[in-house]
């Protein structure tokens, strides 16, 4: 694993299910408790806002029972350590919402889809930091209108910053992709991206994945537990 110099992350739900975060499609998950259509879609936010303010306000309030699990701490060690040689990148690409990647110690992090502690204005479209509720339709910290919403990336929405994401998996040598079931696009064919280009692609997963069969090696078991073993074998080479 050592030969590796320009590595890109792309990490889903279950590098946080250990710490106590639902995912969305396993049984019992997220999208079992509310149609995707009406709690992740701008039309659901319109149809029925409270509804939407109220899901997403749980969620941020559940992030304080929750804590980062040695997955986290494994990929902050190698934000840390992997770049001290020369030559080397790491791109963190999450599809995840939470703030368990930063609070694992991680300096970077690239939320494709957003994230629950910040906040959008519908009407100046600032984003702010956002610890508390929406439900109560707070004032935008630099308009004041009393239109925020959660700062996430919707069904139909264009994820954020997929350029530079495109432009790290065309000159990334692996592309390692961890806890998620491939479900979701654009960021579910990001191991094409990479093969395309040469990569090596890696699967570190509970279970196989839809995407599975896309990538050159695939490794089960649970990430507190393969992930570090991972980055053990990345820095040791
Ligand atoms: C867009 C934020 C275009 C909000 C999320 C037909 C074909 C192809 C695409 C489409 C299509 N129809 C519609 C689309 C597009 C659509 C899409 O992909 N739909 C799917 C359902 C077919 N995509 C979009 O709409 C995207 N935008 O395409 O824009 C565009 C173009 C121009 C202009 C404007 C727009 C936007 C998608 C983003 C949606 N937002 N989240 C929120 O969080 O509430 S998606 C949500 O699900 C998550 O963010 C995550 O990204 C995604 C996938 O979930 P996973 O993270 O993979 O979690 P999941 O539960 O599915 O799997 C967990 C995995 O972990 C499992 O594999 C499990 O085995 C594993 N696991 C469990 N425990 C562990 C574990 N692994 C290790 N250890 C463990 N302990």
């Amino acid at each position: 694993m050592s030969e590796y110099h320009r590595i890109v992350i792309l990490t889903g739900a279950g590098i946080s299910a250990e710490s106590g975060i639902d995912t969305f499609r396993s049984a019992g998950g997220l999208w079992e408790q509310h149609r995707v259509e009406d709690v992740a879609t701008p039309e659901g936010f319109a149809r029925n806002p409270d509804l939407v303010l109220n899901f997403y306000d749980m969620r941020r309030a559940a992030l304080a029972n929750v804590a980062p699990n040695p997955a986290h701490m494994a990929l902050a060690r190698l934000e840390r350590e992997f770049p001290r040689k020369p030559g080397r990148e790491l791109l963190l690409v999450t599809q995840n919402v939470d703030d368990l990647h930063e609070r694992g110690g991680s300096a970077r992090v690239l939320h494709m889809h957003g994230a629950l502690k910040s906040a959008l204005c519908s009407t100046c479209e600032t984003r702010a930091p956002w610890l508390g509720t929406m439900i109560d339709r707070p004032p935008c910290p630099v308009c004041q209108s009393r239109s925020l919403r959660p700062d996430v990336v919707w069904f139909g929405e264009m994820p954020y910053q997929m350029g530079r994401i495109y432009q790290a998996l065309e000159t990334c040598d692996l592309f390692v992709s961890i806890g998620t079931s491939g479900a979701v696009y654009p960021a579910a064919g990001f191991v094409q991206e990479a093969r395309a280009n040469g990569a090596h692609t890696l699967e570190l997963n509970l279970e196989p994945s839809e995407g599975s069969r896309l990538f050159h090696e695939t490794r089960l078991g649970p990430a507190s537990v393969v992930v570090p073993e991972w980055v053990e074998e990345v820095l040791a080479g």
